[in-house]
């Protein structure tokens, strides 16, 4: 008798994790914002697997898409499973992605074998976790749980275009939002399996662990403003030079995070005006990506930045300002899903590894509605965000074995939904 886990098709899930990588803009690796051609065609392909799975599928306010597979009592509470179908720019095919299709395959190998279990089960595609187009992250999880806040409708990508507008083209109505968030009462727990994004598991040499909490994170943006100026003329001592400012405050970011590690802050963006090679630059704008398990620590940290930020610009004849663009506490995965993950782990030949993630995920928005639970499949040489991301075909297979086999143990021990509001 094969046990049911076997029946998990690695091949499909690799086949499937491909087809999604061609839903992009024309680059290198995959890019696909929210709300654009390239998500409505990565969105067509789940919804039509997740049917095939025996599910029906609906989608929200906030273009979220959610697939149920029905269980026999209509009242029980809701497994959630899910992740975001969204990339960064130039990115990989598996973040994210391998949560949504892996999530997809437990249910389908329940339906295609005839089982259904007490609880519904629903996978969720989420509408936008990087943040990469609005500059503001967990969109459609947040909605989800009920934290989205009205204002967060009105932000704006780069051309200008809100939230709300790139909703609306999709003909959904975003004043809903309401409408997607679920109550707590109503959900079992929310469970993401997701690549590491880091090195932890291939050094462990072993396929899977369990996340025992997520890193929290601050975004903010920076404006220096200095004097453009002929860049043949002006002589050094009377230069009001926005990037040289801008270069001398990255550099000091990096000096700071290294003293404090574990602390990881980053600047990935720098857009220069008037950006000409003869053209001493008057202003640049850029971001900060800051992230701690230690609140306290981050909140020093960037104190020491903003401070660094005031000194740059007054040696330097400049004006600086820094903006809060979104900020997530650290979050907990709960202790009674761990150990859950962790037997699955071990039902499936492994040694259970614990790990922290410093990479943001929306089961950090979901922690807010219920119990979040992830387990992290190995990626090799820890490269994510970059077209070499990677995750074989046997690992991503026992990693939804252990999500199924999961599954399976809180449906069937009740995970109690969180009580406390
Ligand atoms: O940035 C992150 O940590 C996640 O990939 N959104
Ligand atoms: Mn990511
Ligand atoms: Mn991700």
């Amino acid at each position: 008798m094969k046990k049911l886990t076997e029946k998990v098709n690695g091949a499909r899930i690799a086949e499937r994790i491909d087809q999604l990588s061609r839903c992009s803009e024309p680059a290198i690796g995959v890019t696909r914002l929210s709300f654009t051609k390239e998500f409505q065609c990565a969105q067509n392909m789940v919804e039509q697997w997740m049917l095939e799975a025996g599910m029906t599928v609906r989608k929200d306010s906030l273009n979220n898409l959610i697939g149920r597979y029905e269980g026999s009592n209509p009242n029980a509470p809701v497994l959630m499973i899910g992740s975001h179908l969204d990339t960064v720019i130039e990115g990989g095919k598996f973040d994210g992605m391998l949560g949504i299709v892996t999530g997809i395959e437990i249910v389908a190998v329940l339906f295609e074998t005839g089982i259904i279990l007490e609880n519904p089960i629903e996978v969720i595609a989420f509408c936008d976790e990087e943040g990469v187009r609005f500059h503001s992250t967990f969109l459609g999880s947040k909605a989800i749980a009920g934290t989205l806040k009205r204002e967060e409708l009105e932000v704006k990508d780069d051309e200008g275009i809100t939230l709300a507008n790139a909703i609306k083209e999709l003909g959904l109505d975003p004043l809903n939002y309401k409408e997607a968030a679920r109550v707590p009462e109503e959900v079992l727990a929310y469970i993401e399996l997701h690549i590491e994004q880091g090195p932890v598991l291939q050094a462990e040499e072993i396929p899977c662990g369990v996340v025992t909490g997520i890193a929290g994170a601050s975004r903010y943006s920076f404006t220096i403003e200095g004097f453009a100026g002929h860049a043949g003329t002006v002589p050094h001592t009377l230069r009001k030079d926005a990037l040289a400012g801008s270069a001398e405050l990255v550099l000091e970011i990096e000096r700071l995070a290294k003293e404090n590690a574990p602390i990881v802050a980053t600047v990935g963006k720098l857009s220069v005006k008037p950006g000409s090679s003869n053209v001493i630059a008057g202003e640049v704008a850029g971001t900060i990506d800051i992230r701690d398990t230690d609140e306290r620590r981050k909140r020093k940290v960037l104190e020491a930045i903003f401070q660094s930020g005031e000194e740059i610009a007054s040696h330097r004849g400049l004006k600086i300002h820094f903006e809060k663009v979104m900020e997530v506490s650290p979050v907990l995965c709960s202790e009674e899903l761990i150990p859950i993950i962790e037997s699955s782990i071990r039902e499936n030949g492994m040694d259970p590894v614990r790990l922290i993630s410093g990479a943001g995920h929306d089961a950090m928005a979901m922690a807010d509605l219920t119990k979040v639970g992830m387990i992290f499949v190995r990626c090799r040489d820890g490269i994510s965000h970059h077209p070499d991301e990677h995750a074989s075909l046997e690992d991503m297979e026992i990693g939804a074995r252990v999500l199924l086999d999961t599954v399976l143990q809180v449906i069937h021990s009740k995970v109690a939904a969180k009580t406390e509001v």
